[in-house]
């Protein structure tokens, strides 16, 4: 007899893609009751005349022509412009406490916000305000701190370019770099990495050197459910016969078969393509020892090629020439064992050989990675020894190789671009001078974790959220909860309500601001913003539904409103005039970074136009004026806490989620349907502790708090195809979790996909 799985979890037996996609998408239009409307929208995503679409950084094909097919891009275009409303009357109902026991899906689910409001603690309500005595209140809390460094400003990666610029701006000019952003949670790893690496914090590709790769490999991403549209990119790849390597401890379906909803043959045809032509189950964190016995065995293979009087496998002209530390990589490599390798990944030496074999034998080789290489207390490391890798066989800088960071939100690294960032360079403060006649501060200021911490510490007093939901994206959410709480002023720039804005501080204030799809009009016209893909690629955006309620305002609007009220007239900074006319702040964007020349004539053109990477044409901007081949000490992480007990939880995205926005309770590929208090856990993990598929467990985190420990209870362990040692459990659930103090060292990036933890059955 067969055993009966828990309730909601089954076996999906389709490929990724497909009519179930299609079928999603028509359910989720009717949910958000937009379904004329919504129809209609969705042509226009990623569209020359159109709005980015804001669900992933993947790039948009260079003639886009016909509407790109997008299930999940399609959930966050039709959760922004539902038809479902917060107003005066929603928040009158409602007090904060109420809303408190609300889901996070329910939050974002009441609609768009609609009005500014303040915070009434005597009520516990939320109160309208109006927008001018919202921008005073801020300025006069901002200006009665001792220090400008008190105030922490973040910014999530949806913002615009104008909108980011703006706010950088604003900061620099209030007097700190206390910039946390989400990109300290995601990509940081590869901002702080790769530089040292290659000279520059992005990726090295364009859309079309996936058509020149002769192999791919993925690590670490799960682009099904991320970056759909990266699917019609592997889809195309493996029916040209390119093989596509991939490491991840699960099972991912798309990154197995794919059924192209743009494929009108394989539609019908109920059919469907292989995408990866290996898949290795890695141990959660041990990507590192892949990638060091990948190397390896590519100089085992070289090796054997000179000594039967062949040419080898390394390219030497491009180590000699370009590239510095080869010898001292090659030494960690050789001194490294096939034993700690099996061991520290969970694979098998014949299949990190046979890894080790495609790369060799492919002349242009792309590696993709994602959270699952950054979210590492060894995440900086991680992305150097991919740099490593593909430097071997020259992979960088020529047509169809390269290194593709799959970024995040749909600007994440844009906003990087136009000065978001809490360690500024001589350049950027020179720039600022150049264009608007003072010289900002140029001690670094807080990441994102840092931020947090000062808050907790009662050193930061005031929070000022560019969007996000940073309180409930945050590792160690009962330290920073209660951090947040304390804070004398809290604001909101956001479009739903979620759990950060009902961290109420003493004065806490909401601010509604236009989406991608909004139309946004400013005294000289409608407006469009600019964006760049995580390709380098900069683009137009332009909303073009009404706006929720007359009293929105765009982004750009509402940083000039409280800089204003905050700077009052210091450098003397055209506020009004940049917003009358978004051209103005993309002429200043252009004073500033001088890669952003004929900004507003190039980004008119259809496509937009792509900044430089030098590394894409071999020019290294690094200290040695070369290529650096990097060295990472170790294979794992913390072998400390890594006793007896002990597993390795990662956490990971459901289907239905875009990072804190909860869309549904389904994570269709992974069979998982009504719910998300599951933990993934292999079988011989279960037994060893005398568990059984479906009983309930404690996840602890062995980072001890004192008599206080980090735990989540009553969760359903899952019997699942992941490696021994390796569970995984969802995001933001399972931040409860984590410590604060669990990050990787380099970059700040907190290591949420690396928790050490001991599981516990309940009676
Ligand atoms: N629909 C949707 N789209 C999104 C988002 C979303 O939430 N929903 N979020 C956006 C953002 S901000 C980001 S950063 C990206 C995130 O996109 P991804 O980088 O795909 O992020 P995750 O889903 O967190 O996890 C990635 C994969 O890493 C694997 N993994 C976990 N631990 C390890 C490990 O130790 N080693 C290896 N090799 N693999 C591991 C997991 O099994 C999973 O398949 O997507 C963006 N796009
Ligand atoms: N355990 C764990 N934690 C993680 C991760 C993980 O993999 N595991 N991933 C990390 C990563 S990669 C990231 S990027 C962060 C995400 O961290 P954030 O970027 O802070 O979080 P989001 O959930 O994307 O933010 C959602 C909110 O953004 C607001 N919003 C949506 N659109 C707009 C807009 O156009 N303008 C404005 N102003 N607001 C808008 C809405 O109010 C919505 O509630 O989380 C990190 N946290
Ligand atoms: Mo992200």
């Amino acid at each position: 007899m067969k055993n009966r799985r828990p309730d909601g979890i089954a076996r999906y037996s389709h490929p990724a893609g497909g009519w179930d996609a299609l079928r999603e998408v028509a359910k989720t239009l009717a949910h958000q009751r937009i379904i004329a409307q919504g129809s209609r929208t969705l042509l226009k995503a990623n569209q020359p005349d159109g709005f980015d679409c804001p669900g992933c950084a993947w790039p948009d094909p260079k003639h886009t022509s016909s509407f790109e097919f997008c299930e999940n891009g399609a959930k966050a275009v039709t959760w922004e412009c539902t038809a479902k409303r917060t107003d005066a009357s929603f928040f009158k109902t409602h007090s904060c406490s109420e809303l408190w026991n609300w889901t996070d899906h329910q939050l974002e689910d009441a609609g768009r916000l609609t009005l500014p409001l303040r915070y009434n603690s005597e009520h516990d309500h939320f109160e309208p305000i109006s927008w001018d005595d919202a921008f005073t209140l801020i300025a006069t809390k901002l200006n009665k701190l001792d220090d400008p460094d008190q105030a922490e400003f973040y910014t999530s990666g949806r913002a615009s370019n104008e909108a980011a610029f703006l706010y950088q701006l604003f900061v620099r000019a209030y007097g700190t770099n206390n910039f946390p952003d989400c990109s300290n949670m995601c990509h940081e790893a590869t901002s702080v990495g790769l530089p040292k690496s290659i000279g520059v914090g992005k990726g090295t590709v364009t859309l079309e050197d996936f058509d020149h790769a002769d192999a791919i490999f993925s690590f670490g991403h799960n682009p099904g459910t991320n970056h759909p549209r990266m699917m019609t990119t592997l889809h195309d790849a493996s029916r040209r016969g390119v093989p596509i390597v991939v490491f991840n401890p699960l099972k991912e379906r798309a990154l197995e078969r794919f059924a192209a909803p743009q494929d009108p043959t394989e539609m019908l045809a109920l059919s469907s393509t292989p995408i990866a032509s290996a898949y290795h189950q890695v141990r959660v964190g041990g990507d590192l020892a892949v990638l060091k016995g990948i190397m390896k065995a590519v100089f085992a293979i070289d090796a054997k090629s000179y000594a039967a009087g062949g040419q080898g496998v390394l390219d030497r002209w491009f180590i000699d020439e370009h590239t510095s530390g080869f010898e001292a990589l090659y030494a960690d490599i050789d001194a490294t064992t096939w034993d700690e390798i099996t061991s520290a990944s969970a694979l098998s030496r014949q299949a990190i050989e046979s890894a080790a074999e495609v790369y060799a034998r492919a002349k242009n080789v792309i590696i993709c990675y994602g959270m699952g290489i950054t979210q590492h207390a060894k995440g900086t490391n991680n992305v150097q020894q991919i740099a490593n890798l593909l430097m071997l066989r020259g992979n960088i800088g020529r047509q169809g190789a390269g290194i593709a960071p799959i970024r995040g939100h749909s600007n994440v690294q844009g906003d990087r671009t136009v000065g978001i960032t809490e360690v500024p360079d001589m350049a950027l403060l020179k720039g600022i001078e150049r264009a608007f006649g003072f010289r900002p501060v140029g001690k670094k200021g807080h990441n994102a974790v840092e931020a947090v911490e000062a808050i907790i510490a009662g050193r930061s007093k005031a929070l000022v959220c560019l969007g996000g939901n940073l309180a409930v994206a945050m590792s160690d959410q009962r330290a920073t909860f209660a951090g947040m709480r304390k804070l004398e002023l809290a604001v909101h720039i956001a479009t739903k309500l979620n759990r950060s804005h009902l961290l109420t501080a003493k004065t806490s204030l909401i601010l509604p601001c236009v989406g991608r799809t909004d139309l946004d009009t400013q005294a000289s016209g409608p407006q469009a913003v600019t964006v760049e893909d995580s390709m380098s690629m900069v683009h137009s955006s332009r909303g073009f539904l009404n706006p929720p309620g007359e009293l929105l305002r765009s982004e750009p609007a509402i940083v000039a409103g409280i800089a204003m009220a905050t700077l009052g007239n210091r450098h003397g900074i055209d506020w009004h005039g940049m917003i009358a006319n978004y051209d103005r702040i993309r002429d200043k964007i252009e004073e500033v970074f001088p890669d952003f020349f004929d900004f507003n004539r190039r980004v008119r053109m259809p496509g937009g136009f792509r900044l430089d990477v030098p590394a894409s044409f071999r020019r290294w901007n690094t200290e040695t004026g070369k290529a650096n081949f990097l060295l990472a000490p170790g294979l794992i992480e913390d072998p400390v806490l890594c006793g007896e007990e002990t597993l390795v939880l990662t956490t990971i995205r459901s289907h239905d989620q875009y990072n804190t926005t909860i869309y549904g309770l389904d994570d269709r590929y992974r069979g998982v349907f009504g719910r998300r208090d599951v933990i993934f856990m292999n079988a011989d993990d279960l037994a060893g502790r005398g568990l059984k598929d479906g009983d309930r467990i404690d996840v602890r985190s062995v980072m001890g708090d004192g008599d206080q420990p980090r735990v989540v209870s009553g969760f359903t362990a899952v019997a699942y195809d992941i490696p021994k040692g390796s569970i995984a459990g969802y995001y933001p659930e399972m931040n409860a979790v984590i410590s604060l103090s669990h990050f990787d060292r380099q970059s700040g990036t907190p290591s949420y996909k690396g928790v050490p933890v001991v599981v516990k059955g309940l009676p």
